[in-house]
């Protein structure tokens, strides 16, 4: 399919600056050359408008600018139905990770969705579970229905992702408060833990074969789940994470099983970043999921 670019520099969702100037590094990383090496046609559709945190209202110690969170969740919800409407395969650029309320919902308007989330955090807060009161920490939870009804109902009717469609892969921070709620919502999960004991390989392996009955997937990636020494360029760092080889390899597998219908790559901060190798990162890891090999030539797409 053809792909569509979309940049939400979004950095309402948590209190670190910088995160807007996401998809800039990413673009300057030369994302859409590397998509079209590898025989796609691209077309980028530039930025979804965002407020500026100093001109964002509303919101309380629970949930920090939910309006102008919403309301850009809203705007990217309706591009995201657009783009998989016309049969693109759309990747958004954050932005932090709150901007998947908006990218998730939309493309799920496609068909049920399988969604692939490999971060270090769960991002299954609710305002009431939520230690920071930061959107970012809450995509998760209110795409699977819960937590506040302005952000489940961005996509339009409720939840747009059931919980046995989503899978965890990278976790290593969890909220004590999430960690309940996690559990009681069944979404499956891996932890790093897991990770080390049984490889990278048969974690990806087990993520997929439990969303292979589904339509569509959606990969959501947050690069915090790659180790702070390989991506330092991100607002909440964990060490501990995926090394540069075991990411590539993920993404490499998820490729070898038949890719994705649409992708998130949020929370690059180019301002905590060194000389922009996290959006450098970035794109390699978009490359080696959309069919970038070591030794074939690229793998044409249709
Ligand atoms: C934390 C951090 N669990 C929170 N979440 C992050 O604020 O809810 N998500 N960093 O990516
Ligand atoms: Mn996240
Ligand atoms: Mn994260
Ligand atoms: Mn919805």
């Amino acid at each position: 399919p053809p792909v569509a670019i979309l940049g939400v520099p979004m950095d309402l969702g948590q209190d670190r600056r910088g995160v807007d100037m996401g998809p800039s590094a990413i673009r300057y990383a030369r994302l859409q050359p590397a998509l079209e090496e590898l025989g796609y046609r691209v077309s980028d559709l530039g930025n979804v408008e965002v407020p500026i945190p100093e001109a964002a209202s509303g919101g309380d110690g629970k949930a920090w600018r939910l309006r102008a969170v919403r309301e850009v969740c809203s705007a990217v919800s309706r591009r995201a139905r657009e783009a998989v409407a016309r049969g693109a395969l759309p990747v958004f650029l954050g932005g932090d990770h709150s901007i998947s309320i908006g990218t998730v919902s939309g493309v799920c308007a496609a068909g049920r969705t399988g969604v692939l989330w490999v971060d270090a955090h769960a991002d299954f807060n609710t305002p009431e579970s939520s230690p920071s009161g930061n959107i970012h920490g809450m995509p998760l939870a209110a795409l699977t229905g819960r937590g506040h009804p302005d952000l489940v109902g961005v996509g339009g009717e409720g939840a747009s992702v059931r919980p046995e469609d989503a899978v965890l892969v990278g976790l290593r921070s969890v909220d004590r408060e999430e960690r309940d709620l996690l559990r009681e919502a069944g979404v499956r999960v891996y932890t790093m833990k897991d990770i080390d004991a049984y490889g990278v390989a048969a974690v990806v392996r087990r993520a997929l074969e439990h969303l292979s009955g589904l339509p569509r997937l959606h990969l959501s990636l947050d690069l915090d789940v790659v180790d702070p020494e390989v991506a330092p360029g991100v607002g909440t760092p964990v060490r501990g994470g995926l090394t540069y080889r075991e990411a590539h390899l993920l993404m490499e597998l998820v490729n070898e099983a038949g890719g994705v219908s649409s992708l998130d790559v949020v929370e690059v901060n180019p301002i905590l970043d060194s000389r922009n190798r996290t959006a450098e990162l970035a794109v390699e890891l978009v490359a080696s999921l959309m069919g970038r090999q070591i030794l074939e030539l690229p793998r044409r797409p249709l």
